[in-house]
């Protein structure tokens, strides 16, 4: 006979069963450890007001249940001893990393008063307003710096999908995502969702299954590429050249989009006369890619309908050449007639916090309190200036620099939530620039090695301790609650936010109401309302929600100075860059550089995303660390036998800058001649090796993904 469940208490709470008897209560959430298109829906098991368990929600359409082993280990991470539990202020000099604690009424008092000091003597410009990688407070942020009178809102964004965005905004105005499920041809551009994103992840291996095929272009093996149908393995920075390689193909093959092209383009017969530079075998020659492949591909991209690019972020911007190469390979999709068509690339812009869903909101015009024109030029400008004029906000890579010269005008200090110096090119030179400034304010939930150089650090708290509104691409939405008290006196960014702006902005009368009347304000244009979302604490599917059509182009033409998709831009013509989506040689690379190419012969590319870590967030998390405990480069064994370097030896990695010391991982993964490494290592922190001006002159974005380096063992 089957005995009857042992229900005694003793058994529930060691079984972590809900109930009444138990005292477990389930409550929702979201996992904020890594990007805004995953977001994970979070159960969290509370007793006693302690997270004692997580899992992934069900009933969530986007994660479906399902965490990764960062969300896994989500109580080690939102209960870890590094938290900062109370606001700090500096004692002795920046670099003491000395502090004493301090009430939030003193902390923020102390801020207001420097902060509206500094507006006074050198203008509101010379304060800085920066949000690292996390982004649930930035058009609070965004809006505080320009209530205040400064244009200098910056972010991790000038690293990160902006120049992706910017390289298509020259094109066409806009970007448009590929509809993955209903396409039948993926060309994946660099990008790889396994480690990166998991839950469109899963969304490939679907459309995998139904026999979509896919070209895969990157020099890296990912879990990808074993579905792929071709992979295109290209040298790191060549990504411009193999695009315009395709695109001889496709012109002069004929299987080209004839009536977009005609309609709808300007510049086209330049570009077909530039094209001709690349036939097959002198692109091979420069991405070493084969000829054959590349016809290949260029004829099954081109000549299967509706097919879809999907492109990383940031992987092919990452490099000196970074915009014109992303400007020649998202010209392929007009080129094809997969621009906003259904299955091709479908532009549907973002409705909050980077997620398109079909919904309007007023984020922009939120954010936006201040026009351009009534406030100063941004970091970054008279560098810069299509930056400008295509991304919303200064480029921070810039800020070390314009510390230093305080040219065109100081900057003086900054108010930062979430800064990781280690995310700058020549990260010790941010450092450096930081200890120059007059004031520094981080908010984090760590102490991390940049906040212990700020005058004061405050606690953040996590996803789990605060309130926010997560949009899904599968029209749901979620207003969450928090499921456990503050950890210590931490608060939520945007009541900090809002504490400020009282102090700093007290004219702005919206930022004054709250945070909840300025998301009903946001939420506006949908007729949603906090209040009713906090209703459904799991969740809510947003119902009647109408898509905006395909080819919106043929009512309101492109949003481009000519109307049209640009072949050649006439924003980058009008600030004096060639129009046309040149390739060129990254500035560091064995063709460009030959001599240095003799003492550090190997290509140097870095950051591609490993699956336990998020940047500097998670090395201190115990569980993901023993997943991967030291920093190692990614070596290809013909590489490492050159060199004598066996499996798990210490290597000194290189570049004519700096060298750091890494193990030897022996992998295929990496082409030979090619070196991988993740970037953000506490110890080994590869932005140390590259110059801080080793950047895009169009966009100031970083050459993070091609330059040259060596490896030798050590001991
Ligand atoms: N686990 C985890 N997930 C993350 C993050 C994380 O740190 N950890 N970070 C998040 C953030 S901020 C971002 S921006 C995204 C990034 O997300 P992805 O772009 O998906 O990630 P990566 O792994 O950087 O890049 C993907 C591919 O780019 C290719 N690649 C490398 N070098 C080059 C090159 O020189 N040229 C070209 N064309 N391709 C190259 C490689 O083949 C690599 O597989 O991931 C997000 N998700
Ligand atoms: N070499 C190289 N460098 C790179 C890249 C690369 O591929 N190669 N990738 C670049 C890219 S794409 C990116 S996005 C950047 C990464 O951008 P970073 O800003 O360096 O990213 P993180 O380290 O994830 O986050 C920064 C800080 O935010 C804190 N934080 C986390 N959550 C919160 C919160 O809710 N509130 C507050 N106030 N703080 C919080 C974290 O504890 C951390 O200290 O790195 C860039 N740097
Ligand atoms: S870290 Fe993992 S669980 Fe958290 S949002 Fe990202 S994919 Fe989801
Ligand atoms: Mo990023």
């Amino acid at each position: 006979m089957p005995s009857s469940p042992d229900l005694s208490l003793d058994r529930m709470s060691k079984g972590k069963i809900p109930g009444k008897e138990s005292g477990i209560e389930v409550r929702k959430t979201i996992c904020s450890i890594c990007n805004p298109l995953s977001h994970c829906g979070i159960d969290s098991y509370v007793r006693h007001g302690v997270v004692i368990k997580v899992e992934g929600t069900k009933e969530n359409p986007h994660n479906e249940g399902t965490i990764c082993s960062k969300g896994a280990a989500s109580r080690q991470y939102i209960y870890h001893p590094d938290r900062i539990r109370t606001a700090l202020i500096k004692k002795g000099d920046r670099d003491s990393g000395q502090f004493e604690p301090i009430s939030w009424e003193e902390a923020l008092d102390i801020i207001a008063n420097r902060l509206l000091g500094i507006k006074v003597e050198t203008g509101p410009e010379s304060v800085a307003f920066y949000a690292g990688y996390p982004k649930w407070m930035r058009p609070f942020l965004k809006r505080l710096a320009h209530s205040f009178g400064s244009p200098n809102y910056c972010s991790e964004s000038s690293t990160c999908s902006a120049g992706a965005l910017m390289a298509s905004k020259l094109n066409y105005g806009v970007a448009g995502r590929p509809e993955i499920e209903k396409s039948r041809c993926l060309l994946v551009w660099s990008t790889n969702p396994f480690y990166s994103n998991t839950s469109p992840a899963r969304k490939l291996l679907e459309v995998v299954e139904r026999g979509v095929r896919i070209i895969e272009v990157g020099p890296l093996i990912t879990p990808l590429t074993a579905h792929a149908h071709i992979h295109l393995r290209i040298r790191p920075g060549t990504s411009g050249a193999l695009a315009l390689g395709m695109a001889h193909v496709i012109i002069e093959e004929g299987l080209f989009d004839k009536d977009f092209v005609r309609d709808w383009t300007v510049g086209f017969e330049e570009y077909r006369v530039y094209v001709r530079e690349f036939p097959s075998h002198v692109t091979e020659q420069i991405t070493g890619v084969s000829a054959a492949l590349i016809k290949e591909a260029a004829r099954l991209y081109a000549t299967t309908k509706p097919a879809g690019m999907l492109n990383g972020p940031n992987a092919t911007v990452h490099h000196t050449n970074g915009i014109q190469n992303h400007r020649a390979l998202t010209a392929l999709i007009g080129l094809t007639g997969n621009f906003d068509t259904e299955g091709g690339n479908y532009v549907n812009p973002p409705s909050y916090l980077y997620v398109p869903n079909g919904v309007v909101t007023r984020q922009h015009q939120f954010e936006q309190s201040r026009p351009w024109e009534e406030m100063p030029p941004r970091i970054g400008q008279d560098l810069y200036p299509a930056w400008c004029q295509l991304i919303p906000e200064a480029q921070a890579i810039h800020l070390p620099s314009q510390i230093r010269t305080r040219s065109p005008y100081p900057v003086r200090a900054i108010l930062a939530f979430g800064m990781n110096h280690r995310m700058w090119p020549g990260s010790d030179s941010m450092r450096e620039g930081l200890k120059m400034l007059d004031f520094l304010v981080d908010v984090d939930l760590f102490m991390t090695d940049t906040a212990r150089l700020a005058d004061l650090v405050l606690p953040a708290c996590s996803s789990f301790e605060r309130s926010e509104l997560k949009f899904y691409p599968e029209q749901y939405a979620i207003w969450t609650s928090p499921v456990i008290e503050p950890l210590g006196d931490s608060r939520p960014d945007i009541d900090i936010i809002l504490d400020l702006a009282a102090r700093l902005a007290p004219d702005d009368l919206l930022l004054q109401k709250g945070y909840e009347d300025c998301m009903d304000w946001i939420l506006g244009p949908a007729h949603l309302k906090v209040a009713d979302l906090k209703r459904y604490p799991g969740g809510y599917e947003l119902k009647d929600i109408r898509m905006p059509p395909y080819r919106k182009y043929e009512k309101s033409g492109f949003s481009t100075p000519s109307g049209k998709m640009e072949f050649t831009s006439l924003i980058l013509k009008q600030a004096g860059l060639d129009p046309l989506p040149r390739y060129q040689e990254p500035r560091l690379s064995p063709r460009s550089a030959p001599d240095l190419a003799r003492e550090f012969p190997l290509i140097l590319t870095t950051g591609a995303r490993l699956p336990m870590y998020v940047h500097s967030r998670t090395f201190r998390v115990p569980w993901l660390r023993s997943l991967h405990p030291d920093p190692t480069v990614d070596i290809n064994p013909v590489d490492a036998e050159e060199r004598g370097i066996s499996p798990g030896d210490w290597v000194a990695l290189s570049t004519s800058r700096a060298s750091i010391r890494v193990r030897a991982n022996l992998t295929e993964i990496v082409p030979p001649g090619t070196i991988n490494i993740y970037h953000g290592y506490p110890g080994a922190d590869v932005n140390q090796l590259i110059e801080p001006d080793y950047v895009d002159p169009i966009s100031g974005y970083p050459g993070f993904k091609s330059l040259l380096c060596e490896v030798r063992k050590t001991t």
